[in-house]
Formats: C-alpha cells, sequence, structure tokens
C-alpha cells in the first residue's frame, strides 16, 4: 500500500505527522490497505460496515501519531496536567468529528466517493457509544474537545462499560430495554495498553506493620487494564487522551484443577467477578449486591486513575521525587461525586504506600482536588452505607472517619461548645458521617448544657452520645432520651468528603452556584467562602454547530466572512448586524427546511408517520424526569387538541399554527412515574396522529432510543425547543445552548442556564413563563396546606385525560399532579402552578411564527447571542480558576 510520511504541506491544521498525505488519493489507498488488512469482515466483499471499520482505521492512524507526539512532548517538558475522572463519557460517533477536527473532511469525502461510498453514510455505521446517561456525561465529552482543541495538557479517566446505556423500543405499553452491546463489532477507536495495568483490591482487612505503616491486606484483587481514546483538538496537532479502565482477575484466579475437573463455572467465578465490575453504566443498585458493584466501580476508577497518575509524576520527576509539588503537576477534577473516594485514596496511597504523614498527605489531596456539582436534587446526593462500605474499603473508611473528627474539630473550635444546640444543628449540616455517633474525643462536649435550668434542650443533645457513657452524665444534669428502637442507617455523605477534601466546589450555571451556597452547603460557604465559584456549562461549536449543521456553518463563514467563528465564537455576534437581511433571511430558512427534510425522514423510519416539513418543529429531548416535566409539555399539548376539537376546520387554521411536537429521552428503568410519562405521550401521539379532522396542524412524536446521534439530526431542524424545569431544579442544561446556537427559540423557566441564555440572547427571543425559583418553597407550602387553587384550564385538561379520549390507566399520572391519597407528593413539580402560563406563552409562539420575518431574525439573534456557551470558555475558566494549568503548544 501506499503509506506515505508526508512533509508539511496540507491544509491547515492537517498533521505533518500524519502516515499519509492529506489528498484524496493517499487517504483512498490508506482506506484500501486497511480494507484489506483489517481481518474483520470477509475478504470478497467491501460493503459499508467494512468501509467504516477501514476508514476508521485509516483516521486512527493519524490520531495515534498524533496523540504518542503530544504524550512524549509533555514528558518532555513536565507542566501540570489536569485529570477529569468522570464515570461517564458521552462521547458519540468520533468518526465525522475525527476528520473534521484534523481538517479532512473534504479529503475523506471524495476519497471515500472515488470508492463507491459517501461519507455521510459511512459515518453512519458507526455505532453510537452511551457511556453515560445524559448531560453530565456530554458535557464531560465536550470539555475533552475543548482541552485538546485550546492545548491544554488534560486527559480524561473513566470506565469502559461493555454495554453503554440501554437501548430503549417503545412498544405499546411503553418503554422497553435491551442491551446495548456496542462493542459487538469491537472499537475502532480504542488501544488496549496490556502493558498499563493496576491491581485494585476489595474487602480484606487492615493491619498495622512493624513500622507501626497500616497495610490493607487479604481480600479480593483484580486489574484494571487501559484502554486509550485519542481525542484530536480541531485544527491542532494536540491530541489528548481518554483513559478508559476495564477490570479482569489475575491470571492467576482461573483455577485450572477445578477447571479440568469439571466444576467450570466455578474454576471462572473470580474472571466473571471481576469483569462483571465494568458490564454496565448504572446497575440497578436497588438491592445490596447493586450498591457493591456500583462502590466497586467507582473505587475501580478512582485506584486505578490516582495509580496511573502518580506513576506518571514519578517518572517525569526522574529520581528526585519531592511530593510537595504534586499539586503543582496535577489538578484533579472530580465530575460530580461519583469519583470522591479519590479523596481516601490519594491519602492511602500517600500516607501507607509513599510513607507521608497524615499533615502533609491531607495538605496535598486537599491542593489536588476540586469537585463539581451537577444536582440540587437531595436523592441525587450520593450517600454510602458505613457497613457497606467498611466492608468493601476497610482502609478508606478509617481515612474518613479521621477526615470526619478533623472536620468535627474545626466546627467546635468555629462555633464553640455554649450553644450545645447550635452546635448540633452545624456538626449535623456539615458531618461526612451521618448517624454516626461523635468520635470520642468530642463524646462529651455538646451533652453539656449551658445550665440546668436548659435541662430540656439538653436532653435532645444526649442521643448524639456514645452509648457507653450515657449511664455517667445521666440523672446528674440531663435525662436520658431512650434510643429509638430502629436506628437510623450509618451513612458516608459523599458530597460533603467532597467539599471538605477538595479545594475548590463549583457549580455549573450562575443560578445553580447561587443556590449550592445558599442551600446545599450553605454552613460550609460560612465557613470556607473561598471555596465556592461558578462555571457556566458550555458546549463544543465544532460537533454541536460546525459538524452537526454544515448548511448553517456555510452561512455563518460567508456572512462573517472567516471560519474562525468555530474557534472564536465571540464572532457569531457579529451575526447580528444582518439580522433583518432579506438575503441572510432567506438562506437562513432554506438551511433550516434542509436540515427539517432529514428529520422527515428519520420521523417515517423510525415512527412510520409522516410529518409536514412546513410546519413548526418544537422539540423537548432530554432524560424523562418529573422535573424536567415532559407532563406540563404534553398535558399543553392535550389542551391545544381539546381547542382545536371544539372548532370549525376554518377556525382551527387561523387559531392555530401547524406544528409537529417531537420527544425523545429515556427513562431510567426503576422509575415508573417517568415511564408512565413516555407511555402517555405515546398515547397521546397514537389518537391526534390519526384523527384526520386534525391533519397536518398538530403531530405528536416519540422518537425512539434518542442518543447523541439523534440529537445531532433533530437541533439543527429545531424551531422552537422546550427547557421547561420547574425553577431552581436543573443546574444548567446543555441542549438548551445547542439548540440555541443552531438558531432554535427556545421556551423556559427561570432555570439553569436559560437565565444566561436569555440575557445574552435578549428576552425578546425568548419565551419566559413560569414560577421563579425563590417563590418555589413557598408555592410548594401553599399546595401543601391545601391553599393551591387550580386555574380552571388546568381542571379541564385533567378531565379531558380522565374522559378517556387517549386510553385509560391515567389515575397515577393525573393523581400525581393532585395529592390523592396513595400518589406521593402533591404535585411536587409544580405543573398546575405553571399550566395557564405555559399555555398562554405557546399562544405568543404561535402569534410569533406566523411572522417569519420576526421568527427568523429571533432565530438569527440566538445564534448571535450564543458565543459565551462554548466550552472553550467554560475550559479556559477551569484552567485559569481552579486546575492552574497553561496551554502547551506542540513545535
Ligand atoms: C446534570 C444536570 C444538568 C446539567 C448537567 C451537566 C447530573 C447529575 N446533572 O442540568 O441535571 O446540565 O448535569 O452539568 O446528571
Amino acid at each position: 500500500a501506499d503509506v506515505v510520511i508526508d512533509s508539511e504541506q496540507g491544509p491547515e491544521g492537517f498533521s505533518s505527522l500524519s502516515p499519509f498525505g492529506p489528498d484524496a488519493a493517499s487517504v483512498a489507498s490508506s482506506i484500501k490497505y486497511h480494507s484489506e488488512f483489517t481481518p474483520l469482515f470477509s475478504p470478497e466483499k467491501f460493503e459499508l460496515p467494512k468501509a467504516f471499520f477501514a476508514t476508521a482505521q485509516s483516521v486512527r492512524d493519524a490520531l495515534i501519531i498524533n496523540w504518542n507526539a503530544t504524550y512524549e512532548y509533555y514528558n518532555r517538558v513536565n507542566p501540570k496536567q489536569a485529570y477529569y475522572l468522570s464515570m461517564e463519557f458521552l462521547q458519540g460517533r468520533a468518526l465525522s468529528n475525527a476528520v473534521g477536527n484534523l481538517g479532512l473532511t473534504g479529503a475523506y469525502a471524495d476519497a471515500l466517493k472515488s470508492l463507491g461510498f459517501d461519507l455521510e453514510s459511512v459515518a453512519t455505521q458507526e455505532p453510537d457509544p452511551a457511556l453515560g446517561n445524559g448531560g453530565l456525561g456530554r458535557l464531560a465529552s465536550c470539555f475533552l474537545d475543548s482541552m485538546a482543541t485550546l492545548n491544554y495538557p488534560a486527559w480524561g479517566y473513566g470506565l469502559r462499560y461493555k454495554y453503554g446505556l440501554f437501548k430503549q423500543r417503545i412498544t405499546k405499553d411503553g418503554q422497553e430495554e435491551v442491551a446495548e452491546d456496542w462493542l459487538e463489532l469491537s472499537n475502532p477507536w480504542e488501544i488496549v495498553r496490556n502493558d498499563v495495568s493496576y491491581p485494585v483490591k476489595f474487602y480484606g482487612k487492615v493491619v498495622s506493620g512493624s513500622d507501626g505503616k497500616k497495610q490493607w491486606i487479604g481480600g479480593e484483587d483484580i486489574v484494571a487494564v487501559a484502554y486509550d481514546v485519542p481525542i484530536p483538538g480541531y485544527k491542532t496537532k494536540t491530541t489528548i487522551n481518554l483513559r478508559l479502565w476495564s477490570t479482569k482477575a489475575p491470571a492467576a484466579d482461573f483455577d485450572l484443577s477445578s477447571y479440568n475437573s469439571g466444576k467450570h463455572t466455578e474454576a471462572a467465578q473470580a474472571l466473571f467477578n471481576a469483569e462483571k465490575i465494568c458490564y454496565v453504566l448504572y446497575p440497578g443498585d436497588e438491592s445490596n449486591k447493586g450498591k457493591a458493584l456500583r462502590l466497586k466501580q467507582q473505587y475501580t476508577l478512582c485506584s486505578a486513575s490516582l495509580q496511573d497518575i502518580i506513576a506518571r509524576f514519578e517518572t517525569r520527576s526522574g529520581g528526585s521525587i519531592n511530593w510537595e509539588e504534586f499539586p503543582e503537576k496535577v489538578a484533579v477534577q472530580m465530575n460530580d461525586t461519583h469519583p470522591t473516594l479519590c479523596i481516601p485514596e490519594l491519602m492511602r496511597i500517600l500516607m501507607d504506600l509513599k510513607g507521608l504523614s497524615w499533615e502533609d498527605a491531607w495538605k496535598i489531596t486537599q491542593r489536588t482536588v476540586a469537585y463539581t456539582n451537577h444536582t440540587v436534587l437531595p436523592e441525587a446526593l450520593e450517600k454510602w452505607s458505613l457497613d457497606l462500605m467498611g466492608k468493601l474499603l476497610p482502609r478508606h473508611v478509617e481515612i474518613i472517619e479521621m477526615i470526619d473528627e478533623e472536620l468535627v474539630s474545626t466546627i467546635v473550635s468555629e462555633y464553640g461548645t455554649e450553644d450545645p444546640d447550635f452546635l448540633k444543628e452545624k456538626l449535623k449540616a456539615m458531618r461526612i458521617l451521618e448517624n454516626v455517633e461523635l468520635p470520642s474525643a468530642f463524646a462529651d462536649v455538646i451533652v453539656k448544657p449551658k445550665n440546668t435550668k436548659d435541662s430540656k434542650e439538653a436532653a435532645q443533645t444526649v442521643v448524639v452520645k456514645k452509648e457507653q457513657e450515657e449511664e455517667e452524665t445521666a440523672g446528674e444534669e440531663v435525662e436520658v432520651i431512650p434510643e429509638p428502637t430502629v436506628k437510623p442507617p450509618k451513612m458516608v455523605r459523599m458530597a460533603n468528603l467532597a467539599v471538605v477534601g477538595g479545594h475548590a466546589v463549583n457549580g455549573v450555571a450562575e443560578i445553580h452556584s447561587e443556590i449550592v451556597k445558599k442551600d446545599v452547603f450553605n454552613e460550609f460557604v460560612k465557613l470556607w467562602p473561598d471555596k465556592f465559584q461558578n462555571k457556566t456549562n458550555g458546549v463544543t461549536p465544532r460537533r454541536w454547530i460546525s459538524f452537526c449543521n454544515t448548511y448553517l456553518s456555510d452561512i455563518i463563514t460567508s456572512w462573517i466572512g472567516t471560519e474562525d467563528w468555530v474557534l472564536n465564537t465571540e464572532k457569531l455576534a457579529e451575526l447580528r448586524k444582518f439580522a433583518d437581511d432579506e438575503d441572510l433571511q432567506s438562506e437562513w430558512r432554506a438551511a433550516k427546511k434542509k436540515n427539517k427534510l432529514k428529520v422527515v425522514s428519520l420521523i417515517k423510519e423510525r415512527t412510520g408517520y409522516t410529518v409536514n416539513p412546513d410546519a413548526m418543529f418544537d422539540i423537548q429531548i432530554k432524560r424523562i424526569h418529573e422535573y424536567k416535566r415532559q407532563l406540563l409539555n404534553i398535558l399543553g399539548i392535550v389542551y391545544r387538541y381539546k381547542k382545536m376539537k371544539e372548532m370549525s376546520a376554518s377556525e382551527r387554521e387561523k387559531a392555530f399554527v401547524p406544528r409537529v411536537c417531537i420527544f425523545g429521552g429515556k427513562a431510567f428503568a426503576t422509575y415508573v412515574q417517568a415511564k408512565r410519562i413516555v407511555k402517555f405521550i405515546t398515547d397521546v401521539g397514537s389518537t391526534i396522529n390519526n384523527d384526520p379532522e386534525i391533519g397536518d396542524l398538530l403531530k405528536v412524536i416519540f422518537v425512539p432510543d434518542y442518543n447523541v446521534s439523534v440529537s445531532e439530526l433533530l437541533i439543527p431542524a429545531s424551531e422552537l425547543s422546550q427547557h421547561i424545569s420547574t425553577a431552581g431544579m436543573e443546574a444548567s442544561g446543555t441542549s438548551n445552548m445547542k439548540f440555541s446556537m443552531n438558531g432554535c427559540i427556545l421556551i423556559g423557566t427561570l432555570d439553569g442556564a436559560n437565565v444566561e441564555i436569555r440575557e445574552e440572547v435578549g428576552e425578546e427571543n425568548f419565551f419566559l413563563f413560569g414560577a421563579k425559583a425563590d417563590e418555589i418553597v413557598n408555592l410548594r407550602k401553599e399546595r401543601a396546606e391545601g391553599k393551591f387553587v387550580p386555574d380552571p384550564i388546568f381542571e379541564e385538561v385533567k378531565q379531558y385525560v380522565r374522559s378517556g379520549v387517549f386510553g385509560s390507566n391515567y389515575d397515577e399520572l393525573i393523581g400525581s399532579l393532585e395529592g390523592n391519597e396513595g400518589f406521593g407528593r402533591a404535585d411536587y413539580f409544580l405543573v398546575g402552578k405553571d399550566f395557564p402560563s405555559y399555555v398562554e406563552c405557546q399562544e405568543k409562539v404561535d402569534e410569533a411564527y406566523r411572522d417569519q420575518k420576526r421568527w427568523t431574525r429571533m432565530s438569527i439573534l440566538n445564534t448571535a447571542g450564543s458565543f459565551k456557551f462554548s466550552s472553550d470558555r467554560t475550559i479556559h475558566e477551569y484552567a485559569k480558576d481552579i486546575w492552574n494549568i497553561k496551554q502547551v503548544e506542540l513545535p
């Protein structure tokens, strides 16, 4: 094959280190080479699946060379490096992104054409790796793209799940989950590094060695093996690494003699135990076994990654290791609380294996790690049973207990012991351990009442006191309250540990970071105000405009006069001055139409429904969750339908703009209410879509198996998108940013990043409705006290659903909006409260859409105003304010 090591020439950004020239002919010969020497498919055929693999292998060659060059250069200059630890990376397909970042889209398109294929169809052969759930994982992937593009020395660390997030099927009973075997045909992007592996231990016990050092011995040992995924930057040689760990048993654990004696399953038990750790993302954790498995996953990520980071630090230090320099070379970012075990693990390695003192290890750990909070939902702030953790990770629990004890000491010295109740409250809010007696050194600091007449107050405090000491004090100054018969479980609060152990804590949008400070971690803010920051999320403009919406990108480039906006999104603001230009407006609409036509085909293919490309495309795509309020959206649609049915054909057409309402999203397999919502949406869809009276005026589509690739088609085609969470509950949202960039107008509440998007694009270009975050507590209270009087239109719509128009069995769903006996929290998400303002706002949407000039202007101003939401901006902020790392350009 013609493998050419080419020179400096080539398109801008094309790597001079590429193994073949940047022209279509060299690319084609590289693809042909791989099609012959990749033994995945039968040799006689050269069809689409094989074309994809051969193309991917050829791109991978270029990536590996850049990857090696980047790695070697970092080894040489030894810069401070950031490590982004995340249980989730939602990478999406890699092919178009990689050739786009390499500046080789044209060459690959031409090369494939010469071989009888087209790049787009080849690219769609790639499975969409779903190693994440939603926003949090996709954010991690956008960050990797920005780190590489901006030449930051940074890596991602995660787990290589054998099965990604489940495949969603929609049947007449609603959602069904099927395992997603994304590795079935192998993954052309990964490089297994059998030479990079680390032992990871579970269970066992802690003993003190003769030198006084603690040793963690016995238990179960597994091995974590590295799989590297090169991440290319855009128009730069820098190619960073996403290192994913897979687990296996040490070779010795295969019991050959059992196997030979016919006990095959028993012989392989250890192999299965080790491998199952990385089988699935989010194993069901209702059972204790499920919980233990998830904790094993988290620990595997932390332990293997830290061992790897430390080994690199040691190698790069040469012969002279100075541990104090560790935080000057390493920044570890914990993506949510899932990697919080990094804190005790780093402490353990530094003390038990490297011989540092507690004080030194603690200083180093705190200076190294930082924590990003992604949610304020109390049920999502992770807690682990102390018992479970104590069994699985006995040494870590000792360390966590010590950290907790030091925290108690800090709190006691900060607030004094004069007011025991006050102190108790502080301890309750801040301690890492929950429902656990105070460490013995503090056992009696808060049992002493201020004076005897406060004995009743004091009696309250005795509960937290060590049991065996009760007798001594009881009867003297306090009365003893009997221990509750069922003791509340002892828990480890990971978020508190993350706040205490890290040097920075950030939220992901301005309003969210304020809520984090005011509510979630308020007590910590009083102690350490400087720890708390905001880092508003962002998304990569490469994947989310440039590559997924080529029609729009070409228009932007031609009107701005440069392609630079892909790197410097501030340039998008220049579109503002053309917002009313008729030529731009008509090009803009034509691009939207072309994108809509692609979605018309997608909908036909996935659901069988035919939709009208001239109708407004109104989209809500995200995880199905009550707080995201897909229910508000679908009830709004039901109301619209009911009004249509009450009108004559001509009245209807005058009153309503034709709409295609599109939903997409997965419900967690055990989240019953979310699954009911999915079922309800599809039921409403089948009634409305088959109603001949309504025709093209309204269609309701649920696109099954929503994932990154589907969103790359839907977002460019969107005209209205819905971000309608109960205010204060969506930390940021990131699809809102992608929609706005693609010239879609948002309807939303003042929540998460919506607030900042509205500021940037202008309030007249955003459809706002609903209660504000600071009103929610009172509204819920009123609701609970029965003071809430629902609007008649809300009653009307519920009544309509109950009448059976869409089928029966919606008692639980509608009941949840009323708080009927047995249906749990009374409309906790305030659908009823926001319903009238939502419906009214949707009327304004129709009115605006009728005036296409006005609508197109709003659309252009959204794209123009979205520049702040590039993840490049976010990553620069992390680099400067948290990681303290500098850009390093390869020579
Ligand atoms: C999610 C939030 C989103 C946010 C992403 C990324 C979790 C725990 N949180 O609002 O719900 O955009 O994180 O920050 O997945």
